[in-house]
C-alpha cells in the first residue's frame, strides 16, 4: 500500500482557456506565478516540457544559465522536477513528425532537440525523460512507410539510450490528435518496442487515462498491464466523455466507477510513481478559480484512496467465488456512494 502518493502536474495544466475556435479567455500566468500555486493546492512536483524550463533557441552557456535560475526557483518553492518532455511537435520542423519525418534534417532537429531536454534534465535532477510522440502517425496512411517509421522511432530511442546512460524513457502513448492515426497508438504497442532496445531496462511508460479512452481501452486494464511489466512509471489522471477531441476533464468527473478502479489498480499494485493529473479547466472558468480542476481531481483521488481502503476485500472474493457479479457490482456502487 502506498501511504506517500506525490503529486504533480505541468505549467500548461493552468491555462488560458484558448481553443481552436477562440483566443485565450484569461491572463496567461507567469511560470513563476504559476510554481507558487504548486504547494498551495498540495502537489509535490512538476512536470515540464523543455522549453517550459527555457526557449528552445537558446545557446548551450544561455541554456545552462537559464536551468540554473529555473532549478532555484523550484528549490525555494520546495519543488521537484518528475520529467522533461521535449516539445516535439510545435516547431515547423516537426510539422512532419519528429522521429519519423520524411525529411533527414527534420529527423535530425528532432533528435538534437530530445538530447537537449535530456541536458536539460541532468541540470534540473532528474533522469525521467517522456516522449509524446506528437506528431509520429500520418493524416493519410500513404503519407509514410508505416514500417520504416516504427524502426525510425526505434533508432531515436536507441540513439537516447547511448547518450546518456543513466536516463529513463517514457512512451506516452496516444491514439490519435493531433493525428488521425498515431504510430504505436497505445501503451502496449511501446511496451512491445521497449524490449526491442539496446536497454530495456531504460524504457517504460506513462499511461493517461484519456489516451487509454480514445484507444477504446479501460485506464484500470491499461496501467495494470504496465504495471505487470513492471514499467508503470509515471500516470496522467484524468477523464474523457467519450470518442471526440482529447478533453482531459478533472479526474473522476465523467465516469466515478472507472476512475476507482484506476486507483485500485495502483493501490493494489503498490504503484510508487508519481500521480500526474494532466487536466483542463473549462473555458468558461474564471481566472480567479482557474486552479480548481487542479485541486478538485487532487481530492477526488485521495477519495477514491479512501474508498479503496475501506472496501472490503473479504466481499469482493466470496463474490467472485459464487460467480455473483450482480452482488459485486451492488457492493461497488455502494461503495462510491458512500453506503458502506
Ligand atoms: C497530450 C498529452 C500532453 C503530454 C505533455 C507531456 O495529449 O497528454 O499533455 O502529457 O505534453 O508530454
Ligand atoms: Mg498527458
Amino acid at each position: 500500500m502506498n501511504t506517500n502518493y506525490r503529486f504533480t502536474f505541468g505549467p500548461w495544466n493552468i491555462s488560458t482557456g484558448a481553443d481552436p475556435f477562440g483566443p485565450p479567455i484569461r491572463p496567461e500566468l507567469s511560470v513563476a506565478q504559476k510554481l507558487r500555486e504548486y504547494k498551495k493546492l498540495g502537489f509535490d512536483g512538476i512536470q515540464l516540457h523543455d522549453d517550459d524550463v527555457v526557449p528552445a533557441d537558446w545557446s548551450p552557456e544561455q541554456t545552462r544559465r537559464g536551468v540554473a535560475e529555473f532549478k532555484k526557483m523550484l528549490d525555494d518553492e520546495g519543488l521537484f522536477a518528475e520529467f522533461i518532455a521535449p516539445r516535439l511537435w510545435e516547431d515547423p520542423r516537426t510539422a512532419d513528425g519528429a522521429y519519423t519525418a520524411n525529411s533527414e534534417s527534420d529527423r535530425r532537429y528532432a533528435l538534437d532537440r530530445s538530447r537537449r531536454a535530456i541536458d536539460i534534465a541532468n541540470m534540473l535532477g532528474t533522469r525521467d525523460i517522456v516522449l509524446w510522440l506528437a506528431r509520429e502517425g500520418t493524416y493519410i496512411r500513404e503519407a509514410k512507410d508505416p514500417v520504416v517509421a516504427v524502426q525510425r522511432i526505434l533508432d531515436a530511442v536507441n540513439a537516447l539510450l547511448a547518450y546518456d546512460p543513466t536516463i529513463r524513457l517514457l512512451g506516452e502513448m496516444k491514439p490519435n490528435e493531433p493525428m488521425d492515426q498515431a504510430y504505436l497508438p497505445t501503451p502496449a504497442h511501446f511496451l512491445a518496442l521497449c524490449y526491442r532496445t539496446a536497454d530495456p531496462s531504460r524504457c517504460g511508460v506513462l499511461i493517461e487515462s484519456a489516451h487509454s479512452i480514445l484507444a477504446g481501452l479501460d485506464p484500470s486494464d491499461d496501467m495494470a498491464y504496465a504495471l505487470w511489466h513492471g514499467k508503470l512509471w509515471s500516470v496522467h489522471l484524468n477523464d474523457q466523455n467519450g470518442l471526440k477531441y482529447d478533453q482531459d476533464k478533472s479526474f473522476g468527473s465523467v465516469d466515478l466507477r472507472r476512475a476507482f478502479n484506476t486507483v485500485w489498480v495502483l493501490e493494489r499494485a503498490g504503484y510508487s510513481g508519481c500521480v500526474g493529473l494532466d487536466v483542463k479547466s473549462m473555458r468558461t472558468t474564471r481566472p480567479e478559480h482557474q486552479t480548481k480542476h487542479l485541486a478538485n481531481s487532487r481530492a477526488i483521488f485521495l477519495r477514491l484512496v479512501e474508498v479503496a481502503r475501506r472496501l472490503d476485500v473479504q466481499t469482493v472474493e466470496r463474490c467472485r467465488a459464487e460467480r455473483d457479479y450482480e452482488a459485486l457490482e451492488m457492493y461497488v456502487l455502494d461503495c462510491l456512494m458512500g453506503r458502506v
